[in-house]
C-alpha cells in the first residue's frame, strides 16, 4: 500500500512542488493508523497524537508534508494555527462514534469557515467502516450538513484504516483537486488551491456498505 501510494503520488505530481496537508479528526478517530497504513503500508499500534506530528514524505522529485494534528479537546482549538498555506486538509471520522458526531460537525464547520482553507480541498475519511453500525459515507454526508457547503470542493469517502481499503481512493481525489497548482514560490509557502466553482448539486449517493466506500461529493 505505501509503495502504491508513493507511486501514485510520484505520478500526479511530477514536480518539486511540496504540498501541505493537513490531518484533522477528533481523538480515536483513526488519524495514526491512517497515516502508518499510507506511509508503512501495514497497521500498527497506536498511541493518541500529542500535540501535532508532521511527516515529510519523498519520493523522486515530489515532496509532501502532513501535519497530523491531535484530537483531544484541548488541542482541537490549535489546529487553526496550522492552516494557513495548506493544499488540503483531511478529516478522519470515527463512524462508530455517533455520541460525538455532533461536536464532529461543529469541528468540520469551524474548518470549513475559516480563512485560510477557502480554496482547500477538503477529503472527509468515514473510517471504520469495517465495523458493523458505522455510518456510511452517505449518512455521514448528511450528518456533517456537508450538501449545503459550497465553498470547498470536498469529497466523503469511506475507508478502514486497518485495512487501508478506501485510503488511496480518497488521496486520489485530493490529488486531482490540487494538481493543477503553481510550483511553490522559493522560499514560501505553498499557497493553498485556488477556490473550487461552485459545485453543482451532487449526484444521489450510492448507498454506503461496509468494504465498499460509496463516496458522496462535489467537485
Ligand atoms: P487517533 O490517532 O485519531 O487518535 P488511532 O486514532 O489511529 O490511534 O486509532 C484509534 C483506535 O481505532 C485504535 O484502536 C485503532 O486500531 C482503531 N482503528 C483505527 N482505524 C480503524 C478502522 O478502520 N477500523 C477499526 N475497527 N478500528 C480502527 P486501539 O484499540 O488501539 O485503541
Amino acid at each position: 500500500m505505501g509503495q502504491l501510494f508513493s507511486s501514485l503520488w510520484a505520478t500526479l505530481f511530477p514536480s518539486s512542488r511540496t504540498y501541505r496537508l493537513v490531518l484533522v479528526g477528533l481523538d480515536n478517530a483513526g488519524k495514526t493508523t491512517i497515516l502508518y497504513r499510507l506511509h508503512l503500508g501495514q497497521a500498527v499500534e497506536t498511541h493518541p497524537t500529542v500535540g501535532c506530528n508532521v511527516e515529510s514524505w519523498s519520493h523522486r522529485n515530489l515532496a509532501f508534508e502532513v501535519w497530523d494534528l491531535g484530537g483531544q479537546a484541548n488541542l482541537r482549538p490549535s489546529w487553526a494555527t496550522y492552516y494557513r498555506g495548506t493544499d488540503a486538509a483531511v478529516v478522519v471520522v470515527d463512524c462508530t462514534d455517533r455520541a460525538r458526531i455532533g461536536i464532529v460537525k461543529s469541528e468540520v464547520g469551524a474548518l470549513l469557515g475559516h480563512e485560510h482553507l477557502a480554496g482547500a480541498a477538503v477529503l472527509v475519511f468515514a473510517n471504520k467502516q469495517d465495523c458493523a453500525g458505522a455510518m456510511g459515507p452517505a449518512e455521514l454526508t448528511t450528518a456533517l450538513g456537508l450538501d449545503a457547503v459550497r465553498r470547498q470542493a470536498w469529497h466523503v469517502q469511506g475507508c478502514c484504516g486497518l485495512t487501508g481499503e478506501g485510503l488511496v481512493e480518497g488521496l486520489e481525489w485530493v490529488s486531482q483537486r490540487v494538481a493543477h497548482l503553481p510550483p511553490a514560490p522559493v522560499g514560501g509557502v505553498a499557497p493553498a488551491v485556488a477556490p473550487a466553482a461552485p459545485a453543482p448539486a451532487p449526484a444521489a449517493a450510492a448507498p454506503a456498505t461496509a468494504g465498499t466506500p460509496a463516496p458522496t461529493s462535489t467537485a
